[in-house]
């Protein structure tokens, strides 16, 4: 049936040589939709904004892919690769500066402090593994 499931895993070989990007573009069925309860836990710290409700709403209207990724700052780098809230205001270069227009609609969630990094991912669940790339990568 069109509903039918698989299930994908990229292996210990995959992750290990830096294939799980080119593979996730091959396979981009392979997403979760959060539900709304597990949203507001999420965007808790904006609740009582006028735009939660839309926000939480839009969240949980379509599949998403959710990531972790460790390493030095990760946190900062993260959102700077992102770029800032408003797409408007980020720059060229950064992943919301290049594909988004509307503050509604910035394509991509990043943790904005290592204690919310720690409280999404708590609540998402994800596993912790090392990289045997790693004294390669930092100093
Ligand atoms: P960020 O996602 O950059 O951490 P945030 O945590 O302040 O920004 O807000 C979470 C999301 O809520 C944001 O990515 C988009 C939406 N949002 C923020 N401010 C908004 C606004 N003024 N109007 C509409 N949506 C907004
Ligand atoms: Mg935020």
């Amino acid at each position: 049936s069109v509903n039918e499931r698989t299930y994908i895993m990229i292996k210990p070989d995959g992750v290990q040589r830096g294939l799980v990007g080119n593979i996730i573009a091959r396979f981009e069925q392979r997403l979760v939709q959060a539900t709304e309860a597990h949203l507001e836990n999420h965007y808790s710290d904006l609740k009582g904004k006028p735009f939660f409700p839309g926000l939480i709403k839009y969240m949980a209207s379509g599949p998403v892919v959710a990531m972790v990724w460790q390493g030095l700052d990760a946190v900062k780098t993260g959102r700077a690769m992102l770029g800032t809230t408003n797409p408007l205001q980020s720059p060229p270069g950064s992943i919301r500066g290049d594909f988004a227009l509307a503050v509604g609609r910035n394509i991509c969630h990043g943790s904005d402090s290592v204690e919310s990094a720690e409280k999404e991912i708590k609540l998402q669940g994800v596993v912790q593994y090392t990289t045997s790339l790693e004294t390669w990568i930092f100093e």
